[in-house]
């Protein structure tokens, strides 16, 4: 009875662990399930790199397990000392050329795909009217927010960054404050966007993957840059090419206007407290204003979002959009700590204008599909 029950102390375990690594691996978020063209590559090199890995561990696990049981005192005797082979000429070659072959199957392949994704020749490119082909946007990291404007286009937006599936983006990173790091980890980055310099690279967002993925892949800040860094989030939306052109279409026409007309008198209330309040001297509302100089994210979307802030997911309920919008005017100090916004109490901003500007703010909407 008692050896049945040890056979299975390990169970709970193995239980948890199954847990814990279930919670791993998502369509939307794991580099272990490469959603484009240049995610498969760097899988690749991962896939390469972990089986050579392996290779040689095996290899020097089977030496080693050999060495101790062929040489055990008690299968060779006392007082034996087996042949020395110190300053072995073939095997000082052997163990120098071996991990020199290795590193050039690394080195080679890596070298050549870091060239290949550096590749800018794209956006050279020009139709007959001199205009660009390739699709740029202007990728700007902010203490705790992301900014993405897409300057041919003449249009900005904040948090949720829209791309189209199964064509090169070519991204133009920079930050504003300190050093952090663009990363979609579905597919493909990270790399630093730095204060002084603008990096460069482009990424390919599957279709099939995307629609996998419910259309929506998770972004995320890859350097430590502060005490809000792990909540620095952004989405990223797919649509098809054709959705994408309408999509631009809407947010060029919404830039035009300049202002969006609130649709009921609660929300035309909300728009005279977001005046009021400055919320306007940090935020545009204009999908064409503020590329590059906003002190906070452009809101000409935010009733599309599906998120607030990066980090409320206002699909989680029915109501979730409007309390999520509320706790994060209310409570952004404890949300996203040392977040450049603060909270508003109920001494700067009464709960009868917050339903106002909740209103408003849920109404801001540029593209209905
Ligand atoms: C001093 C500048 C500043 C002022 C004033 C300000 N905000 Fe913000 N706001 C920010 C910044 C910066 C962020 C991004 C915070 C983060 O995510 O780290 C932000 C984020 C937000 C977000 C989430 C945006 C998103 O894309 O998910 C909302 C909504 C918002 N602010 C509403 C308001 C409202 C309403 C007011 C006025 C009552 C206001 N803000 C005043 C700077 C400001
Ligand atoms: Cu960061």
């Amino acid at each position: 009875m008692k050896n049945g029950l040890k056979k299975w102390r390990l169970l709970p375990l193995f239980t948890a662990l199954a847990f814990i690594l279930s919670g791993c691996g998502e369509p939307f978020l794991s580099t272990l399930q490469p959603a484009g063209e240049v995610a498969q590559k760097q899988y690749n090199l991962m896939i390469l790199s972990t089986i050579i890995m392996v290779v040689v561990i095996i290899v020097v696990a089977i030496v080693y397990f050999i060495a101790i049981t062929k040489y055990r005192r008690s299968k060779v005797g006392e007082d034996v000392i087996p042949k020395q082979v110190e300053g072995s000429h073939t095997l000082e070659i052997l163990w120098t050329v071996i991990p020199i072959i290795l590193v050039l199957v690394l080195a080679v392949p890596t070298v050549a795909l870091t060239f290949e994704l550096g590749d800018q020749a794209e956006l050279e490119k020009t139709d007959e009217e001199g205009n660009r082909t390739a699709l740029v946007v202007d990728v700007r990291a902010n203490l705790y927010w992301w900014e993405f404007s897409y300057p041919d286009q003449g249009i900005v937006t904040g948090q949720e960054l829209v791309v189209p599936t199964d064509q090169n983006v070519y991204f133009n990173v920079i930050a504003s404050d300190v050093k952090h790091s663009f990363w979609i980890p579905a597919v493909g980055g990270k790399i630093d966007t730095n204060v002084d310099n603008m990096n460069t690279f482009y990424l390919n967002f599957d279709s099939e993957k995307s629609a996998e993925a419910g259309d929506l892949f998770y972004g995320k800040c890859a350097e430590l840059c502060g005490p809000s860094h792990a909540l620095m989030d952004f989405k990223v939306q797919t649509l098809s090419s054709d959705d994408f052109d309408s999509w631009v279409a809407s947010m060029q026409e919404a830039a035009e206007a300049e202002q969006q007309e609130p649709d009921s008198d609660l929300a035309a209330r909300g728009a005279e407290v977001f005046e009021e309040q400055s919320c306007i001297q940090c935020h545009a509302v204009s999908p064409g204003q503020g590329a590059g100089t906003s002190v906070g994210p452009n809101l000409a979307t935010f009733g599309e979002r599906t998120y607030v802030a990066g980090i409320l997911d206002n699909r989680d309920s029915e109501d979730s959009q409007e309390e999520n919008i509320k706790h994060w005017i209310r409570d952004a100090d404890e949300l996203k700590p040392g977040n450049k916004m603060g909270g508003y109490n109920e001494d700067d901003l009464s709960d009868e204008d917050l339903d106002a500007l909740t209103e408003y703010l849920m109404g801001l909407k540029v593209y209905t599909e």
